[in-house]
């Protein structure tokens, strides 16, 4: 989990670095500070659960343990992408490890991952689907309809919102008439917990209850993880809605700084392979950067290739 949670620091420290050389193009959403939410929920997943993301997924796909050169590559618009090339930062998908796939759209996955639910249901399996989305998916039509049938079909969907506190600009106070997310899904009748989204432990801890919970027959179940993006909403905000001060209360706080003390005080890890880990991530993140920039981008007669399923 820690070095899960290093390598999306890393790797989104890099995917801006390489947005500011316009290597990247489009838009581009990091998820520095939100680590511990995905790597805490996905790893009491199993290898063959289900994972619906947002268009802040790097974080998201890095901790379901696809490749960073694929995920890098997607970002340079290469053929050797994990889409191929025409997915771009929002639009990432690995059927190999069940992520169903970013998404430019707020709210856009909810409905999808009732879908998967109710999939799994009528296959007769006992797999779960994670969707995650942000406070601002909260106001969408498509977030109460999609809970609503959850509950209603008692689907094995868990809703992990992940608020950050802001909506692009605009903070959760101005948007929802109800600040408090928890009791905005208490109309439809499903189990809900709130979780320190910074604290990597204590999501563990709830997820791994929530996931036996729903992998039981007793979903769905929403989640919400206070957190924080250090960073403006995408590459082109300067954040200047919010203070300085802000942002550094919250990085007092950061995931992996509490990770690492936790590991340290327990006696799990030394300062010594703490550098290792690091020297080690630096590398895979170097290396990704370099198979990107290496790789062909796709052939323009390859343009309408794959827009529909073949078969299958
Ligand atoms: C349906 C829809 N409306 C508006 C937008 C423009 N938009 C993109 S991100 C965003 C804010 C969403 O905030 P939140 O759900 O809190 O996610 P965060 O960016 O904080 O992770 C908006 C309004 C969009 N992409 N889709
Ligand atoms: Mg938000």
């Amino acid at each position: 989990m820690y070095r899960k949670m290093v390598l999306i620091r890393r790797f989104e420290e890099m995917a801006g670095k390489q947005y500011m050389q316009a290597s990247i193009g489009g838009f581009c959403h990091l998820y520095i500070g939100q680590e511990a939410v995905a790597v805490g929920i996905i790893s009491a997943l199993r290898p063959d659960d289900y994972v619906m993301g947002t268009y802040r997924e790097h974080g998201q796909i890095l901790a379901v343990g696809s490749d960073p050169k694929a995920i890098m590559a997607e970002l340079f618009g290469r053929e050797t992408g994990i889409s191929r090339g025409k997915g771009g930062s929002m639009h990432l998908f690995d059927r190999e490890r069940n992520f169903m796939g970013g998404d430019g759209i707020v709210g856009g996955g909810l409905p999808i991952a009732t879908g998967v639910g109710l999939a799994i249901r009528y296959r007769g399996g006992d797999q779960v689907c994670v969707c995650f989305f942000g406070d601002g998916a909260v106001n969408e039509g498509a977030f109460h309809e999609a809970l609503n049938m959850a509950a209603l079909w008692k689907l094995p969907v868990i809703f992990v919102c992940e608020n950050n506190l802001y909506g692009m600009g605009t903070q959760v106070t101005r948007a929802s008439a109800v600040p408090d997310l928890n009791r905005r899904v208490s109309g439809y009748g499903m189990e809900s917990a709130h979780v320190d989204g910074m604290d990597l432990l204590a999501i563990r801890a709830l997820s791994d209850d929530v996931v036996a919970e729903c992998r039981a027959g007793r979903g769905p179940w929403f989640i919400e993880a206070k957190t924080y993006r250090y960073r403006g909403h995408s590459m082109a905000d300067p954040a200047t809605y919010r203070t300085k001060d802000e942002v550094e209360e919250w990085r007092v706080r950061d995931p992996i700084s509490i990770y690492e003390k936790q590991l340290l005080g327990a006696g799990l890890i030394t300062d010594e392979e703490i550098r290792g880990i690091s020297a080690e991530i630096d590398a895979v993140v170097d290396e990704s950067v370099k198979f990107a920039e290496e790789s062909p981008f796709p052939q323009a007669d390859a343009l309408y290739d794959h827009v529909y399923a073949s078969g299958e």
